[in-house]
């Protein structure tokens, strides 16, 4: 029997919900898949067989993943993989409601970059705020960055645009607008949204799992939870500097080999910092994870 391949667009407690060339399947996973795979992820492509007994197919095996965005929960064990095989992540912040918080922005950012996925930042909500100081913030860094409105629709017809044939993650805080802006770009879609008071009096996400959905301009979103702390991990403390793509110019040039741009003397980068070539907060937030990974345990507890 040859197996057939699908893209896994969502789970749902043990069952997956995949696209296959003849329309969407329910599978299970079973068998030696069960026992070899850590964990079968939205994105993730999978090969099936179907099940004599029962109406579900089976996940017998899990192709290579080209990529693989994991972050981990703070108060949590391990790592937690969240999509396999994306190609881009857009932060989303707002510019207001809630308030935005830049290092948790960078932190996003980071995940992305030490993931190798190729980032970009959508400052939405400037019909109530213009966030011009966030936009520029994150351009200096050198992301792309759009502004956006689901209530004037500015920056929307670009973003979809950057959406159309790739395979996009959206991540950030719970109420930036997320399943928002995914459901102006595909009015389809549907995604259930809420109201931020609502958010915070019960304490939990509008979205609560990660979701892939084909896009009709062609290539796949997904959806994900949003959170307020991000925790990193696995990312060689000596590395990080290489997260902050505004820093990459200068990395060769410090007097040290293993500098960690803090206070070491001949540090190109905070040169860099003092001449106004990179913004002080971005290099305080590389220096609170620095101290985050080099404070980090090996091995989780
Ligand atoms: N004024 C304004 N409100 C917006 C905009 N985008 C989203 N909202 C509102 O913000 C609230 C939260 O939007 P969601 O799309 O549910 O946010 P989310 O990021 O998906 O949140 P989680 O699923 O909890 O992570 C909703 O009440 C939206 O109507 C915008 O551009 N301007
Ligand atoms: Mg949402
Ligand atoms: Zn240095």
């Amino acid at each position: 029997m040859t197996a057939r391949l699908g893209t896994v667009l969502e789970r749902d407690g043990s069952v997956y919900r995949v696209a296959t060339g003849e329309g969407v399947i329910r599978a299970v996973l079973t068998g030696k898949a069960k026992r070899d795979t850590t964990r079968v992820v939205v994105g993730d492509r999978v090969r099936l067989e179907p099940d004599a007994e029962s109406r579900l197919h089976s996940i017998v095996g899990v192709e290579p993943r080209t990529a693989l965005l994991e972050r981990r929960v703070p108060e949590g064990r391990g790592t937690r993989p969240v999509a396999a095989n994306v190609d881009q992540v857009f932060v989303v912040t707002a510019t207001r409601d809630p308030a935005p918080i830049p290092q948790l922005i960078d932190r996003l950012l980071v995940v992305a970059e030490a993931n190798e996925i190729p980032a970009a930042v959508v400052v939405n909500k400037v019909d109530l705020d213009p966030g011009v100081g966030l936009v520029e913030r994150c351009r200096r860094a050198g992301y792309t960055v759009y502004p956006a409105s689901i209530r004037t629709g500015e920056g929307i017809e670009a973003f979809a645009a950057a959406l159309a044939g790739h395979v996009s993650v959206v991540t950030g805080p719970s109420g930036a607008g997320k399943s928002s802006l995914l459901n102006r770009v595909q009015p389809g879609l549907a995604l259930r949204t809420g109201e931020i008071s609502a958010k915070v009096r019960r304490g939990r996400n509008t979205t609560v799992s990660a979701v892939m959905l084909p896009l009709d301009a062609g290539g796949y979103l997904v959806d994900t939870p949003g959170f307020s702390e991000v925790g990193l991990w696995g990312i060689d403390p000596g590395e990080l500097d290489t997260c902050f793509p505004e820093f990459r110019p200068f990395l060769n040039d410090c007097r040290y080999a293993d500098c960690r741009h803090r206070s070491e003397p001949g540090c190109r980068v905070r040169e860099g910092v003092e001449g106004g070539a990179i913004a002080r907060d971005r290099w305080e937030s590389y220096l609170v994870l620095l101290a985050e990974l080099e404070g980090a345990p090996e091995e989780w507890e």
